[in-house]
């Protein structure tokens, strides 16, 4: 460890930053911290960092936006993290078993950590204990989007036994799982076909993985006219949405509910005619990069310990009410 880092762990453990002997290191004063992502190109990604960044500036922090779309690169950024002098981070991992491994190199370097969106899970499955977490109420948000499809499904009129549902599925993610699972129970209790649900598991939370997994469950239940289709994110539902187009179905056959409300369903919504992208429950992407970063910097700063769990909300976002959303939320 370098003596710059031993130096600064020293202070972190001092609940006062600015003790005496702060002057001899003025240059160490500056709090720096890190917000590393699993996928630094999705909107919802940059909407977070972003909102990091703004929060630091007004309270005279800085920000070091770093990718960690593998366990490799996310130990890089935290060495780069040292090198800089930062004290802590925010982590959304590429894969949340990867938690103690990241947390041994955290406390090599004595650095604070919170995630965020994901959370690590130790080898039992269950959530790691001891770091603080932010992250949307999963199993909530997608009961919100079960209903949300039934709802379309009863304004277009649609027979449910001759409804089919693509289950755009991530079971090694957690909060990938209670969401699925929260529109499954919600659809079921809206008199859905469970024998009508076909799971498409992807390999990964983005729209190309989310493409390949789901052309070929529609092809090979093609008697099917009438598809609705969720995931975990919007970004997976849009990789369903662009499979059945590529199959030959029209939008009005297709109900795609996602869930983030980023950059990606902006993009969806302001086309000229409609898709199958129905809607979106979307959370504040700003309010998760602002919060994680503003209850790192206290803990850093203060000395106050953060939350242990904290679960966001979301709001339904469709074609028509799309911008007065993105507004309310601060999008
Ligand atoms: C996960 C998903 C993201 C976003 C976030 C809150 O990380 O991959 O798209 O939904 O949770």
């Amino acid at each position: 460890m370098k003596p710059r880092s031993l130096l600064a762990s020293a202070m972190l453990g001092s609940a006062v930053l600015l003790s005496t002997s702060a002057h001899v290191l003025a240059a160490d004063d500056e709090v720096i911290l890190g917000f590393i992502v699993k996928k630094p190109e999705q909107a919802w990604f940059i909407n977070e960092q972003k909102a990091a960044t703004a929060l630091g500036a007004e309270k005279g922090f800085k920000v070091v936006r770093l990718a960690g779309e593998d366990g490799q690169q996310v130990l890089s950024a935290i060495d780069n993290l040292n090198s800089q002098g930062a004290q802590g981070f925010v982590i959304c991992p590429p894969d949340v078993r990867l938690g103690q491994s990241i947390m041994h190199r955290a406390n090599q370097y004595g650095m604070k950590v919170i995630t965020v969106d994901d959370r690590f899970v130790g080898g039992d499955g269950a959530p790691l204990e001891g770091v603080p977490h932010l992250g949307m109420s999963g199993y909530k948000i997608g009961q919100q989007v079960g209903n949300a499809i039934a709802d379309e499904m009863e304004a277009r009129g649609w027979d449910p036994a001759e409804v089919a549902a693509l289950r755009i599925t991530n079971y090694e993610l957690p909060t990938a799982k209670e969401r699925t699972d929260g529109a499954s129970d919600a659809l079921l209790e809206r008199g859905f076909v469970e024998a009508n649900i076909f799971d498409a598991p992807q390999q990964n939370t983005d729209t190309s993985s989310a493409f390949s997994a789901a052309s070929p469950v529609i092809s090979k239940n093609g008697d099917f006219e009438h598809w609705v289709i969720y995931a975990l994110n919007e970004e997976s539902v849009l990789g369903g949405v662009r499979a059945t187009e590529q199959y030959g179905l029209a939008a009005d056959d297709v109900i795609g509910v996602g869930i983030n409300g980023s950059g990606a369903a902006f993009a969806e919504f302001s086309r000229e005619r409609p898709t199958g992208f129905y809607a979106t429950v979307a959370v504040s992407s700003t309010s998760h990069g602002r919060e994680t970063a503003d209850s790192l910097y206290r803990w850093v700063t203060e000395d106050v310990e953060p939350s242990a769990n904290v679960e966001t909300q979301g709001t339904l976002m469709t074609r028509s009410n799309w911008e007065q959303v993105r507004d309310e939320l601060g999008l």
